[in-house]
């Protein structure tokens, strides 16, 4: 990949999205194309066709999706697995067709199966149930992952997989109903503390774990993927070819009761913490193996506590416009 080469950032507006699109210009890639959603609809086979066409990308990062926190995902469970499934469809066919040199398809930790052994390995890929309250969405991110791999074996392409962790970062969504939790509490801790409330809900037991990256960093990993990382280097030599995707993480978990205080402190709150079980825990352990990705050559460099000052402070800087 060359510094005059056309990359395509599907989503560039999103936490993902914009976390590539400042890495990539921070790196000296000029030649990047980019489409906000009324510009270019994503799930119409169409259009995308004729966006292809006319503007030729040699790389694609898919990083546009239909996403949510647990809540979001339980209640748009069709709209999760059509839109994704849509998008999914047009920009990797598309990419076919026009030669896309690669593609870097951007998944997720919740493929993997609710009860999976820790930390969960790539091969744990459909040796179980799903976690309710997000299988429409680990569904489609699944086809998405088997098309890339099916579309390489098939036709030669260099569609690469990444299934990042829990990501949080600059540009998330902190509206308490669709976003996940980081934002959330961020915003819910924020405002107690603003009005002087002596107790802030968290939402099920506080027991779950998650693995939490921070998005520049996972940006990171996508830069590395893109200029290292190619499908011949994830065959190896087994009668048959699956699980070629990517775990990307920080390897270590964190419980939601930790992420509150962790939050607590960088917010300096001095209220108190409510669970509310009525509200769902999701998966209890997601803490994924991130051996493959560092024996690839990369590892995370922002821990949890550094990335929730990071977002805070830029949460503060930006609040005005996020209310
Ligand atoms: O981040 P989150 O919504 O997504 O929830 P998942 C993580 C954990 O935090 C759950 C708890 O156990 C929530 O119950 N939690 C506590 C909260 N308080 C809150 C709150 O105020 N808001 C939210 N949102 N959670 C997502 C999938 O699952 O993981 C997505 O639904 C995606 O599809 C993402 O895969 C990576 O980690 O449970």
């Amino acid at each position: 990949m060359n510094f005059d080469s056309r990359i395509y950032v599907a989503g560039h507006k999103g936490l993902v999205g914009s976390a590539i699109v400042r890495k990539l210009e921070l790196s000296g890639y000029e030649n990047l194309i980019v489409k906000t959603h009324s510009e270019l609809d994503l799930t119409d086979q169409l259009n995308v066709s004729l966006f292809f066409k006319k503007e030729k990308p040699e790389y694609v990062i898919l990083a546009a999706a239909k996403v949510g926190g647990i809540e979001a995902n339980n209640t748009y469970r069709a709209d999760f697995i059509f839109q994704n499934l849509q998008i999914q469809n047009n920009v990797i066919h598309q990419s076919y067709i026009h030669g896309v040199k690669k593609l870097l398809f951007l998944g997720s930790s919740c493929i993997y199966p609710k009860h999976t052994p820790q930390p969960i390995n790539e091969e744990s890929l459909l040796m179980g149930p799903l976690e309710y309250t997000n299988e429409p969405y680990a569904i489609a991110k699944i086809a998405g992952m088997k098309m890339c791999e099916s579309y390489n074996l098939q036709y030669g392409t260099n569609f690469i997989s990444l299934m990042p962790t829990n990501l949080y970062g600059k540009n998330d969504n902190f509206d308490l109903k669709t976003s996940h939790v980081i934002p959330a509490l961020i915003k819910k801790i924020h405002d107690a503390k603003q009005q002087s409330l002596t107790k802030v809900e968290i939402w099920g037991s506080g027991e779950p774990i998650r693995d939490f990256l921070y998005s520049d960093d996972f940006a990171d990993s996508s830069l590395f993927a893109l200029q290292n990382i190619n499908f011949e280097d994830l065959l190896d030599n087994k009668e048959y070819v699956t699980n070629t995707h990517i775990n990307v993480g920080t390897g270590v978990g964190v419980s939601i009761k930790e992420l509150s205080l962790i939050i607590k402190k960088v917010v300096n709150y001095k209220g108190e913490f409510i669970f509310n079980t009525l509200k769902p825990d999701g998966t209890m352990l997601k803490v994924i193996d991130v051996g493959k990705i560092n024996s690839l050559g990369w590892g995370h460099k922002v821990n949890l506590e550094d990335g929730i000052n990071l977002l805070y402070n830029w949460y503060l800087r930006n609040l005005k416009n996020l209310t």
